[in-house]
């Protein structure tokens, strides 16, 4: 309401800020920043966020009156809303998408607390994402996340600039996904059926918080493969294994020769559709084992009816493709891990996006995937749930995604990246300090200017500073080295 822009796109905003500085702990680097000797000083009783008076945005505006009050608070912890608002410092953003990204770091960077005075240099910047795409995926199905970690998360991605909530909700160990068509999933298929469980309030708020912070959730639910806890909510859904003629008890990925997949699979997307606001949807389509295909009579048979031969790469496009008309019949477009792509150049649909994950010559993959004309989303460099040494954050910093040999137009389609933070060994006891401030250094990679932000040197201090505003924030970010945060905290 009473936001010039309501509409939520991944295309570049471009944010001007006038305004008050310290070079403290910018992170990621805007895109221009001069910054001039003059000094002022603030009292946060006379601090206040106004909407400009020509702005198309006004009080009202849901999105930004609630970012006023969050960043209130970040910049004066000790303070209550101050009435009056004397000095000049402005931003102005085309959408409140922009004007968000402003606030989360820029504009909260300028301050700086000595005792009880804050000062801040005078300070100009432009600012714009270097891509449209900055995700960071958090698997709920390998061990369950309670709601408030997934809160927290958004608040320090937003601190990053991250835009895109990739939740890889459910795999093979728990469904905790509660679907209102088929509950049965998540109540036999979840670690718990009560308390292991994201309920439709639950997946609301999520949606609601994240999107306050000008972050879009991406649903995953990941198929054919990864799906052992869907065949306990579900009989008939997985594929029955076969050794030596008879079945083996033992099940593989969904059956892609029974025409109920299909029909379950099409209420089930339904369902996800209208509950997740989102215009794509992840598919997934990863590591499928067709062993288990193999082994089945029933399959076979299709195999032969359908002309495939012993092609099984033909029987996951078919599948692959079902789903992709499926969910674009809903208006979403597919989103697929670059398996995909392998078994099945041919893509029905030109928007689909394809997500580089394998490791090996990823920017080889990237040139392949654009050459055919499809955008990509590059994950390989970004794994993130394996613990390292911290300083391994240089190895998140120093990836070049437009490395590779090809046109201006294959360089357009690599729409961003994202971190993943896959869940095999991550709870809630480590998530955050596995993936702050190691993330950071993913996001202003795809934030900001590559020839400005590629000294490691440079980087390492303001990364260091960067850590210590999110320990200030409440986040637990973990030491990059020896030091100390100049703002204690406990
Ligand atoms: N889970 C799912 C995973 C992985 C994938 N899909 C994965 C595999 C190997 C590595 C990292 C992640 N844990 N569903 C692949 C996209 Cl190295």
């Amino acid at each position: 309401k009473r936001c010039s822009v309501t509409r939520f796109h991944f295309l570049p905003l471009i944010i001007f800020l006038v305004g008050l500085h310290a070079v403290e702990g910018i992170w990621p680097l805007p895109q221009t920043m001069t910054s001039s000797a003059e000094r002022y000083s603030l009292d946060p009783q006379y601090f206040n966020f106004n909407y400009g008076r020509d702005s198309a945005t006004q009080q009202g505006c849901s999105v930004l009156d609630a970012a006023f009050k969050r960043y209130f608070s970040i910049i004066f912890p000790d303070h209550i809303s101050g009435s009056v608002f004397a000095e000049r410092a402005a931003l102005n953003a085309e959408t409140v998408w922009g004007a968000l990204r402003g606030n989360s770091n820029n504009l909260c960077s300028m301050f700086m607390n000595k005792g009880i005075t804050f000062f801040v240099n005078k300070t100009e910047i432009e600012d714009f994402p270097r891509f449209q795409f900055r995700g960071v995926l958090l698997d709920t199905s390998r061990h369950y996340l309670p709601v408030q970690v997934i809160l927290k998360t958004l608040d320090a991605m937003s601190y990053s600039k991250f835009n895109v909530f990739h939740w890889h909700i459910v795999d093979d160990p728990s469904f905790p996904y509660q679907s209102r068509t088929f509950p049965g999933l998540s109540s036999k298929g979840a670690f718990h059926p009560m308390t292991h469980i994201y309920t439709q309030s639950d997946v609301r708020r999520v949606i609601s918080y994240a999107r306050l912070r000008g972050i879009r959730v991406l649903p995953e639910f990941d198929s054919p493969g990864h799906t052992q806890s869907w065949g306990k909510g579900q009989s008939d859904l997985l594929t029955p294994c076969y050794k030596g003629g008879i079945p083996s008890g033992t099940f593989g990925p969904v059956n892609p020769a029974s025409a109920s997949s299909y029909q379950f699979m099409a209420r089930l997307f339904k369902e996800v559709s209208a509950v997740f606001p989102e215009s794509y949807i992840h598919l997934g389509g990863d590591e499928v084992d067709v062993s288990c295909w193999k082994s089945n009579p029933d399959v076979q048979v299709f195999m032969q009816k359908m002309g495939f031969g012993n092609d099984f790469a033909k029987l996951e496009s078919y599948y692959m493709e079902n789903l992709v008309n499926i969910t674009s019949a809903l208006n979403k477009t597919s989103i697929v891990w670059q398996d995909v792509f392998e078994y099945h150049e041919r893509v029905s649909t030109p928007q689909q996006m394809i997500v580089v994950w394998r490791e090996g010559c990823y920017l080889c993959e990237v040139r392949r995937v654009t050459k055919a004309g499809l955008k990509v989303i590059l994950a390989s460099p970004w794994y993130l749930d394996l613990p390292g040494p911290t300083h391994d954050w240089v190895r998140y910093y120093t990836v070049w995604p437009l490395a590779f040999k090809g046109t201006e137009e294959q360089k357009k389609l690599v729409i961003g990246g994202e971190v993943c933070m896959w869940g095999e060994y991550v709870d809630a006891t480590n998530l955050s300090p596995r993936l702050w401030p190691r993330a950071s250094a993913a996001a202003e990679r795809l934030w900001s200017d590559e020839k400005q932000t590629s000294s490691v040197a440079r980087a390492f201090s303001r990364l260091q500073d960067f850590r210590c505003k999110l320990l200030r924030r409440g986040i637990q970010a973990e030491p990059l080295f020896v030091g100390h945060c100049r703002h204690e905290y406990q």
